[in-house]
């Protein structure tokens, strides 16, 4: 019998401000982490990207025209509090309400997202993730939130891919302030995200909401290159650093000792100071994990490791140059590429058994998650464009997202509760680190005139969302 997705389950598209609204200097939005970075380096212009900021109500049609049924979206904290805190900007404050009021006449559930990257330039000036003053800046900026739009959004997401947020700000250097091997505060940032989120979750509980409260996680599955003990060994710190250090931060409400030794094993190789855990903290985090209403897990690729002890070496492939790059970090491992493996031009390694892996691991080791939505799954393409009349052909991305698909639904006939699926992307838009030319939306926008095309995937989602089976 044909696999069906359960009644209500939601086929979505995944959108972030910064990404998609250009207008970063109107309606007195203030600047962000991104605005000075993008100009400082002058490759990337973020306005006007697919304009969203004005085009929303034909995006929004075009999700109900091909039943996508929800959307992410992610507020701009910048545009609310320009300065990060304190003063409020009543404009940006009225846009987000004529967004959501635009998701509900067109049946469209907004899940909103609170952090997406985008942290207040005033506020990152302050230290970013390693001040005190951000995080209780960002529950503020959540608690307005949550009583401005109380009513219009019953979904919420605290911070989108704490990961990539930290691990690129103070590992890989390919996020603002990009700085490189500071694996103390890499770890420090974590600690930091995972505890305000936590405050966040407890916030929005202790208030009494009736909507759902989560937060997004961008989990990649890591399997060893060989079964010798070195390359096992590789694989789990690649884990804790990843993945495992906010799982259970997060959806555990406590750090195992086990996760603690290898955060040690990697701080210590790097000849760093270990983080503190405080017991206080801890107590925060667990009251937050047995509130949650759902993980978000964004899932892409897998990573295959190698024992690995030299220095680090980071070479990101922003190009889309197949074959460039590299990454070995001291006192983790090396990142292999498995040559029977399929990748895409940005080397992302395409292993539709990993989603399937990593939701049985999120559901099995965390026992107090009950609910799940893939909150990111795509494939970033150099669609090509032929004219008016021809319909862009993307057949790869949607090889891609059915692989994926049938992992999603061959974990819900194992039991795990996954009630929602969002593509990345729902339109193009532009890749924080690879410009314009990493595309992967289901609508193709013609960055010049902003007019939007549907691509061959937006027409199999379509189908796919209207019967509720895979085509
Ligand atoms: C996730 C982010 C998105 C998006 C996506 C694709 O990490 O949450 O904002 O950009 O990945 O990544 P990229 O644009 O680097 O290809």
């Amino acid at each position: 019998k044909e696999f069906k997705f359960p009644k209500g389950f939601y086929f979505g598209g995944a959108t972030a401000a910064y990404q998609c609204e250009g207008a970063t200097k109107e309606d007195g939005k203030g600047e962000v982490i991104w605005d000075k970075y993008l100009r400082e380096q002058g490759t990337i212009n973020p306005d006007p990207a697919c304009d969203f900021y004005h085009r929303y109500p034909e995006d929004l049609e075009l999700c109900k025209e091909f039943h996508i049924n929800a959307i992410r979206v992610s507020i701009d904290w910048a545009r609310i509090f320009p300065e990060g805190e304190g003063r409020i900007e009543p404009r940006g404050v009225e846009y987000y309400h004529k967004l959501f009021k635009k998701c509900h006449e067109e049946g469209v559930e907004p899940f909103v997202t609170l952090h997406h990257f985008d942290t207040p330039q005033a506020l990152q000036d302050k230290g970013g993730w390693l001040s005190q003053e951000m995080l209780d800046a960002f529950v503020e900026y959540a608690k307005f939130c949550f009583k401005e739009y109380a009513g219009e959004v019953r979904y919420w997401i605290t911070i989108n891919e704490p990961t990539s947020m930290a691990g690129q700000q103070y590992v890989g250097g390919t996020f603002p302030p990009a700085y490189k091997d500071q694996f103390d505060k890499c770890f420090k940032a974590e600690y930091n995200q995972n505890l305000v989120h936590a405050r966040i979750v407890n916030a929005y509980k202790e208030a009494g909401y009736t909507g759902q409260i989560g937060i997004v996680h961008a989990l990649q599955t890591v399997y060893p290159a060989t079964d010798s003990e070195g390359d096992k060994h590789a694989a789990e710190l690649k884990d804790v650093l990843e993945n495992k250090f906010y799982l259970d931060g997060t959806l555990a409400g406590k750090y195992s000792k086990h996760t603690l030794a290898l955060v040690k094993e990697i701080i210590d190789a790097n000849g760093q100071q270990m983080i503190d855990i405080k017991p206080e903290d801890e107590k925060v985090l667990l009251k937050a994990a047995k509130q949650l209403d759902f993980v978000g897990v964004n899932y892409y690729f897998s990573k295959f490791m190698k024992e690995y002890h030299g220095d680090t070496e980071i070479i990101h492939n922003g190009t889309g140059e197949k074959g460039t790059d590299v990454n070995r970090m001291k006192g983790v491992g090396e990142e292999i590429h498995p040559k029977d493996l399929p990748a895409t031009d940005w080397d992302w390694i395409i292993y539709p058994q990993g989603m399937y892996d990593q939701l049985k691991r999120v559901y099995d080791d965390y026992p107090l998650v009950h609910s799940i939505y893939i909150t990111e799954n795509g494939m970033g393409y150099k669609d090509k464009f032929e004219g008016e009349d021809k319909i862009i052909d993307d057949t790869p991305r949607i090889d891609y997202l059915k692989q994926h698909m049938e992992e999603v639904a061959k974990a819900i006939e194992a039991g795990i509760p996954v009630n929602g699926y969002f593509v990345w992307s729902l339109q193009d838009m532009f890749s924080w680190t690879n410009g314009y030319s990493k595309r992967y939306g289901l609508f193709y926008v013609d960055f010049k005139t902003q007019k939007r095309y549907a691509k061959k995937s937006a027409y199999w989602y379509k189908k796919l969302a209207e019967t509720r089976e895979i085509p």
